[in-house]
């Protein structure tokens, strides 16, 4: 009995996420330029135990971080976090202006239409998978953004713990 239920799950990913509590919807992120950097949100719905995203990963971007974007002066940010609390029972967004996912050093251009692949890791219900719809680039954005040095050219912030990014221009304001 034991067995057959675990082979269940193993075949039915959906299953799993419904055991975990966890579940991902509304995944999107943004057309971009390959080598570059782009912004991915999704929310989190969490039915179960209080639970930590603390990674995430595509395959379709060299490296991918947890962002916040924050507003300090008057300019909005954004800086690299450790891991994104969802408490139990609770649902949380990661949007335009807030917690957000970096895609960095793009592995192929985002084309709007197509679609990426994001695994988000929690610290109780390990990697869950989503499919990030690609939108089209907001008008808000940023001409700028990705030309900066932020994930160009191999260069791996990751190696930098604690660093903040002063002066780095808010990349993902919504769409308009
Ligand atoms: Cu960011």
């Amino acid at each position: 009995m034991r067995r057959l239920l675990l082979a269940a799950l193993l075949i039915l990913p959906v299953a799993a996420h419904a055991q975990s509590g966890i579940a991902l919807t509304d995944a999107f992120t943004r057309a971009a330029a390959v080598g570059g950097v782009g912004g991915a949100f999704v929310t989190i719905a969490n039915t179960g135990a209080a639970d930590r995203l603390t990674g995430v990963a595509s395959p379709d971007a060299e490296k991918a971080e947890l962002h916040e974007s924050l507003v300090d002066n008057g300019i909005m940010k954004m800086r690299p976090v450790s891991g994104i609390d969802v408490p139990a029972g609770a649902a949380v967004k990661l949007a335009p202006g807030g917690y957000h996912i970096m895609l960095m050093g793009l592995k192929h251009a985002l084309v709007a239409g197509e679609a990426i692949q994001l695994t988000l890791t929690f610290a109780k219900a390990g990697p869950v998978t989503t499919t990030a719809r690609i939108l089209k680039a907001g008008a808000s954005m940023p001409a700028g953004h990705g030309m900066d040095g932020h994930g160009m050219g191999g260069h791996d912030m990751g190696q930098m713990p604690g660093m903040s990014m002063p002066g780095m221009p808010m990349h993902d304001a919504p769409a308009k």
